[in-house]
């Protein structure tokens, strides 16, 4: 038996959304689930017993980071990636695939994989799905990712065929390299761009191998947000209804509720933890922007009907001191929050696809939460 099995628990009556459960070796996950991402075996500016704390069922790592630093077989060595940094709950790593692909004139695409010069200091080395998988068999997380190439918005056609092809051959190399499909189950990635055809093509192809999961690359890259509605609304019907869909790189409310209307289960983003230390926070009623000085001599809660543990002692003149001051706490308490808020925005979302009123309660978010 996979690694990973999926279970339905329940179907919104009108929608797609579905209520479920993701079986792992360090424990279930209640779906859908925001995952926060740890991309350097470390969710930003927070202890794991504070992620923990607050609701976090399963994170995400990053394959490519921890290859360059501190190197896979010195987490091989602490004993894999969940004891190196003391986390026991489930971890997803992404292949490596999106980051190389990110770093522009640094990378050369070839049949073999990709080379790529290092962000750090520049040395140059090669990410294959073999070397991917060989990573991620090393990190020891419950889900290991396809090694995958996300075409960039907008490309043509011809570019994204040739390229979503090449993905579905990286994929059976990564199935054949999986050294630990006992404990380790390999997600599929479905490309295609923004070409509905070839969407399909892709979908087929993946769904072929009979993977315990698959996920939706390749959208959130810039294309316009009616554009990536209308591919995700295919996308998921591609995918077979009894495997996890995960859909990668979105964690705005917005999507997220979009994601979970169109029967997506899984979703991963750099967001909240990224805009924290920017000194922004996801509230119930939109964004604040800490720093503006509307906040000067604001001593009320960042967000009312928040009772995380940000809201419940800090105010926000308090929190707008820290961040001008460029304390480390405000970096603290303002990630504390937006992770609990989009936790709690899932667990939410849950409840309401398990009352049948999924709907309604986006449109009563929508209200109070303003123009995205
Ligand atoms: N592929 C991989 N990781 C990803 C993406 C992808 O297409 C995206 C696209 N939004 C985010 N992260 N491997
Ligand atoms: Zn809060």
């Amino acid at each position: 038996m996979a690694a990973v099995t999926y279970e339905l628990i329940k179907k919104d009556s009108k929608s797609k959304a579905r209520r479920g459960r993701v079986h792992t070796p360090h424990g279930s996950i209640e779906t859908p689930v925001f995952m926060p991402v740890g991309t350097a075996a470390t969710v930003k500016a927070m202890r794991p017993d504070e992620v923990k704390e607050m609701g976090a069922q399963i994170i995400l790592s990053n394959t490519y980071h921890l290859y360059l630093r501190p190197g896979h077989e010195i987490v091989r060595e602490a004993g894999g990636l969940h004891k190196f940094m003391n986390w026991d709950r489930a971890i997803l790593t992404d292949s490596g695939g999106f980051q190389v692909f990110s770093l522009g004139d640094l990378r050369k695409i070839t049949e073999e994989g990709v080379e790529f010069r290092s962000h750090i200091d520049g040395s140059k080395h090669m990410l294959s799905p073999e070397k991917s998988i060989e990573v991620q068999n090393a990190l020891g997380s419950d889900i290991i990712m396809a090694f995958d190439e996300c075409a960039p918005y907008p490309a043509d056609r011809g570019y994204v065929k040739n390229s979503l092809e090449r993905t579905t051959r990286w994929l059976k190399r990564c199935k054949e390299a999986n050294k630990n499909e006992d404990f380790q189950s390999l997600f599929g990635i479905m490309q295609g761009g923004m070409y509905q055809d070839l969407r399909y093509q892709s979908a087929m192809e993946i769904v072929d191998l009979d993977l315990p999961g698959y996920a939706i690359g390749g959208l959130s890259v810039g294309e316009p947000k009616d554009i990536m509605y209308e591919v995700l609304d295919y996308c998921v019907d591609y995918l077979p209804a009894d495997k996890p869909r995960y859909l990668m790189g979105v964690g705005s409310p917005d999507y997220l509720f979009e994601g979970v209307e169109r029967g997506v289960d899984m979703f991963d983003c750099v967001l909240p933890t990224r805009i924290a230390r920017n000194g922004t926070a996801m509230t119930s009623r939109g964004r604040v922007v800490i720093k503006n000085a509307a906040h000067e001599r604001d001593f009320t809660a960042l967000d009312p009907e928040c009772d995380c543990y940000t809201c419940r002692n800090y105010s926000k003149a308090y929190l707008r001191h820290l961040f001008k001051s460029n304390e480390i706490l405000s970096s603290m308490l303002l990630t504390n929050h937006n992770l609990h808020f989009l936790i709690n925005l899932m667990s939410n979302m849950r409840k309401a696809i398990e009352e049948d009123r999924f709907l309604e309660f986006k449109r009563e978010f929508y209200n109070k939460y303003g123009k995205f």
